[in-house]
């Protein structure tokens, strides 16, 4: 096992030989545990009584066994569990969104393709061109000029990948297996991208914005982008969307997007282009690469999980959906009965807001009230607390649930399937084992 900062927290039950708790373990595969568990095989794999296991829903895999970690890692990224070396692929452990903002160093990285090269990224000669049929005079910006001609503004962002939560999704999906962490929230600085098209002049017929990067395809296949996504024009020119060339004070970090990113909080991150060379203004819904087929859409009109859904019958993925995490304290920890556990996480709802939060310590049967922050602003996600007290020794799991200003709650167990396992915002539970 690789020694660090993932030892207590990440454990692959099929790698490692010994669980959080210094026990052997047998290799039991996430999924692999979903068809043969009976309590008593859950217990001895959690290697403790579970007091509430009545209220365990059937198949439920205990938070315990929930994790994995990987050695690879990036320059200035050295916290983050990485997914995938090419593209790089890399999300954050729940402890390190502990912070009231994401720090640079552990902001998660999803990409497509290959960043242009560092060396080759120079901020004073970066030129950003704004075009497209709908835009009156198409004209071009360095950094510089967007700093003089416009307002600077920073927002605290929340930028979640569709994509987030995958791999709990039942049956799985194609795409990265991210847990928890592929979200980050931060102040980003930038101008507000409604500024500079106005400047620009939209014409009457716009419908969408798109926009376009500077990475490069793994394909080697120059004629295409790598991902080449937009928003329609009323999230486009919202007060909070922002051409961004900030992140937490400092420059933006490399594999974030430096030197100048779009900012679109509380839509799936996809939106957010990286290493922003073009934004195009369309009279017609952005065509650009993912805007078709499966990515980044989900079905019009529920369907049966695992069922093939053909690309006319799915429709774009727009505001992301109410979710909560749990930051402190990390899953598998042990606790003394007679000592009240703190309890520490943030909240979110896409383009809303967190009204209510709960926590459960008895797989959902009972929920106590935690306290919930207001956002810095619109499209931030919300601080929250609790302090829960166990009723007698054991394994149990805390789960956390978020309730948005409209009502809708974060189910217990999987949302609605889809075919990319989007969306999931399934509660976040924890193992907590109380001596
Ligand atoms: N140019 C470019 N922009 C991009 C991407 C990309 O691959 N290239 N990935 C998108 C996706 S799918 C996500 S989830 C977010 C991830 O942002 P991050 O790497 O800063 O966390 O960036 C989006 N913007
Ligand atoms: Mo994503």
């Amino acid at each position: 096992m690789k020694k660090g900062i993932h030892e207590v927290y990440a454990q692959d039950p099929q790698k490692a030989d010994l669980d959080i708790f210094g026990r052997e373990v047998d290799p039991v595969s996430r999924r692999g545990f979903l068809k043969k568990t009976s309590l008593l095989t859950m217990a001895s794999i959690v290697g403790a009584n579970i007091p509430f296991a009545q209220n365990m829903p059937g198949g439920l895999i205990p938070a315990l066994l929930a994790n994995s970690d990987q050695p690879f890692s990036v320059e200035g990224k050295d916290g983050l569990i990485y997914l995938n070396d090419r593209p790089v692929n890399a999300e954050t452990p729940p402890q390190f969104l502990d912070s009231p903002f994401t720090e640079p160093k552990y902001f998660f990285i999803r990409n497509n393709g290959n960043p242009p090269e560092l060396k080759d990224i120079d901020p004073k000669t970066w030129k950003l061109e704004i075009s497209g049929e709908s835009c009156q005079k198409p004209q071009s910006f360095s950094i510089e000029d967007l700093k003089k001609k416009f307002k600077t503004y920073t927002y605290a962002l929340v930028i979640e990948c569709g994509g987030n939560s995958r791999a709990e999704v039942v049956p799985a999906t194609k795409g990265n297996q991210w847990q928890l962490g592929a979200v980050g929230c931060g102040r980003w600085t930038g101008v507000r991208l409604r500024d500079v098209l106005e400047y620009c002049g939209i014409k009457k017929d716009a419908q969408y914005i798109g926009f376009y990067g500077a990475d490069k395809r793994l394909d080697g296949d120059e004629s295409k982008e790598v991902i080449s996504r937009g928003v329609p024009m009323k999230k486009a020119l919202e007060d909070e969307t922002l051409i961004a060339w900030s992140y937490e004070g400092q420059d933006i970090p490399y594999m974030n997007g430096y030197p100048l990113r779009l900012v679109i909080g509380g839509w799936p991150a996809s939106v957010s282009g990286k290493w922003l060379k073009k934004i195009v203004v369309r009279n017609k819904v952005h065509d650009g690469v993912k805007m078709n087929g499966q990515s980044y859409r989900i079905p019009c009109k529920p369907v049966a999980p695992g069922e093939k859904v053909p690309d006319e019958d799915m429709c774009i993925m727009e505001s992301m959906v109410v979710k909560s995490i749990i930051t402190h304290p990390i899953s598998g920890i042990k606790t003394p009965l007679n000592k009240q556990l703190d309890l520490r996480g943030k909240a979110w709802a896409g383009d809303r807001s967190v009204k209510e939060m709960y926590v459960s310590i008895d797989f959902g049967a009972t929920w106590q009230k935690a306290k919930l922050k207001k956002p810095l602003n619109r499209l931030a996600w919300q601080e929250w607390s609790a302090s829960v007290k166990f009723p007698q020794e054991g394994y149990y799991e805390v789960w956390a649930r978020a309730v948005d200003d409209a009502g809708k709650s974060q189910p217990m167990v999987l949302p609605q399937w889809n075919p990319r396992g989007y969306l999931n915002n399934a509660c976040h539970r924890i193992a907590v084992r109380v001596i």
